[in-house]
């Protein structure tokens, strides 16, 4: 394994043009671009989870870490075939009917592609079945849900009874967010996480998957 530790510390200052030349360099060299992937690009991201969940990273930092991170991907992409691009695991994320609100929702779907999850983005105003049938269609470990209404809220337990009764809620986990949710309704509603924020999202995804 590789040292990548200039790498990540260019993912840190959000510097892309350093990431993508360290990252070009590296392939040139040699590096696994499987190894650079996981050791390189997933850990510096993770770092900027931990950062931004302890407050010391804010939202630009952020989008500048995963924006170098995005760069230097398009870089490896094409030296790695899907089947050997690493994963943590799947997720279908969401805003519920009804709520149009995505900043929020974009974010956690971005820090978790960062850190190597495979995302499946539905948008906002998510009919219940259309949750449903994503997880048919896309074989997901995790189900995330997102409202910034609170009229909008109880339509999260409605898409959790849906996956119920369509025999698909043991299958996935099912995480919800967004303002005014809290964990304490996540555990009224029957979910089986809650996350205040993008770092804390990977944080729990990654638990829940060891689960
Ligand atoms: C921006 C905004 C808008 C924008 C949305 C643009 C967009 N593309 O998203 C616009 C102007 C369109 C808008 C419209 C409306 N809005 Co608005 N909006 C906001 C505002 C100011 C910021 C929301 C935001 O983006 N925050 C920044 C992001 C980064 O934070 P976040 O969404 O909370 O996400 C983080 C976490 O919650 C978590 N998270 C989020 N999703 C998920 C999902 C999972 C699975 C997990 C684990 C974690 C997670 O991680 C995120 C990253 O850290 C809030 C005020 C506020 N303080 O929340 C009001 C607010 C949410 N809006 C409000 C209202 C009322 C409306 C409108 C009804 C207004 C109107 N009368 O038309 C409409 C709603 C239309 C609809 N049907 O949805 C109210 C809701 C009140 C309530 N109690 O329900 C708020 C609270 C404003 C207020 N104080 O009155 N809004």
């Amino acid at each position: 394994m590789s040292d990548y530790s200039n790498l990540i510390q260019a993912i840190l200052e959000g510097n892309y043009v350093r990431c993508v030349e360290l990252t070009n360099e590296a392939l040139d060299e040699g590096a696994s671009p499987q190894d650079m992937v996981s050791s390189g690009l997933q850990a510096g991201m993770l770092i900027v989870g931990d950062k931004f969940s302890a407050g010391d990273f804010f939202i630009p930092d952020m989008l500048l870490a995963a924006r170098a991170v995005t760069r230097a991907m398009e870089a490896i992409r094409p030296r790695l075939s899907d089947s050997e691009m690493p994963t943590l695991g799947r997720v279908v994320i969401g805003t519920v009917s009804g709520d149009i609100h995505d900043i929020g929702k974009n974010l956690v779907a971005m820090f978790l592609r960062g850190v190597g999850f495979e995302v499946f983005d539905l948008g906002t105003g998510v009919p219940v079945a259309r949750f449903v049938t994503a997880v048919k269609e896309h074989n997901p470990d995790i189900v995330g849900m997102s409202a910034l209404l609170t009229t909008t809220m109880p339509d999260m337990q409605h898409v959790i009874a849906a996956l119920d009764s369509a025999a698909l809620l043991s299958q996935v986990k099912v995480i919800v967010g967004g303002a005014p949710v809290t964990q304490r309704f996540a555990d009224q509603i029957g979910a089986d996480g809650y996350a205040p924020d993008g770092g804390a999202t990977i944080s729990l995804c990654r638990k829940l998957l060891e689960e």
